[in-house]
């Protein structure tokens, strides 16, 4: 089985996104809203169990909020959602969150050498859009195959819906590809639609459990900042190019 696509996860993974991106909108759109809601680090670690931020919200109502009541709920999350949404955009716009260590300069080295790209998330399609335009340029969105990301499926990850969208549209066998990613939630959707995993860690990560992955890191590294390997076997390899890839492929798939 030839590895023929790369396909990644966005939040953590691409980038620090939930710390610097989502968890400052979220609490943006709270004061803009006069909600007297103020969501720490610590309570955002423990609310991102929950993935998808409609229903980070409800999670959070009703196991740390419980007294708040509306008369319509759901399109009450959904209009603070939105504006979230709108915030979270600017905040891109702005230029609030790089990519991490090794991200770009892996898409240009799978992309030179022919692999194929795709994009798996959870998060809003605008986010996404919003993160890759500001940090690779506008016209790095066609570098992406398939870009799977929001309400495309009806369940969220942890449930492999998003992957197995992704394959889908793809035509891709499992077997020809690896997922990145770097949460629980994340490799249990991978695994389901039968991909081998990747991890990079990050924060709000380090103490999750990866079983299955095929290797655990630090981030990508750079060829001037290695990696630090967590879990794995260990390689010559102090940063992940494609070459690398194709040996942990070799070895799991
Ligand atoms: C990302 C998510 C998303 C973001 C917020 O998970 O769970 O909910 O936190 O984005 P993953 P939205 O990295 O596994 O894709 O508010 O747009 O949902
Ligand atoms: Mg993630």
């Amino acid at each position: 089985m030839a590895l023929e696509a790369l396909i990644f996860d966005v939040d953590g993974t691409l980038a620090n996104t939930e710390r610097d991106g989502h968890l400052v909108a979220f609490n943006l759109a709270f004061e803009e809203l006069g909600l007297d809601w103020v969501w720490s680090n610590e309570l955002y670690h423990e609310l991102l169990d929950v993935t998808g931020g409609q229903l980070r919200i409800k999670h959070y109502l009703k196991k740390y909020n419980p007294d708040f009541t509306h008369d319509d709920l759901d399109n009450f999350v959904a209009s603070i959602h939105a504006l979230k949404t709108k915030i979270y955009v600017r905040l891109m716009d702005e230029g609030a969150v790089p990519l991490r260590p090794g991200v770009e300069r892996l898409f240009h080295e799978a992309r030179a050498k022919g692999l194929r790209l795709a994009i798996a998330t959870t998060t809003t399609p605008a986010n996404v859009d919003a993160l890759i335009a500001n940090t690779l340029g506008r016209e790095a969105l066609d570098w992406f195959e398939v870009i799977g990301a929001g309400d495309v499926v009806p369940n969220l990850k942890p449930a492999g819906d998003i992957y197995h969208w992704v394959l889908k549209q793809m035509n891709l066998d499992p077997n020809n590809a690896i997922a990145f990613e770097d949460s629980h939630n994340g490799i249990v959707s991978a695994a389901d639609a039968n991909l081998k995993t990747l991890i990079t860690i990050n924060e709000y990560t380090e103490s999750h459990t990866f079983d299955g992955a095929m290797v655990i890191l630090n981030n990508l590294g750079e060829p001037n900042k290695p990696f630090t390997m967590i879990a794995g076997d260990s390689a010559d390899a102090t940063y992940v190019n494609v070459d690398y890839l194709r040996e942990l492929h070799a070895k799991h798939c």
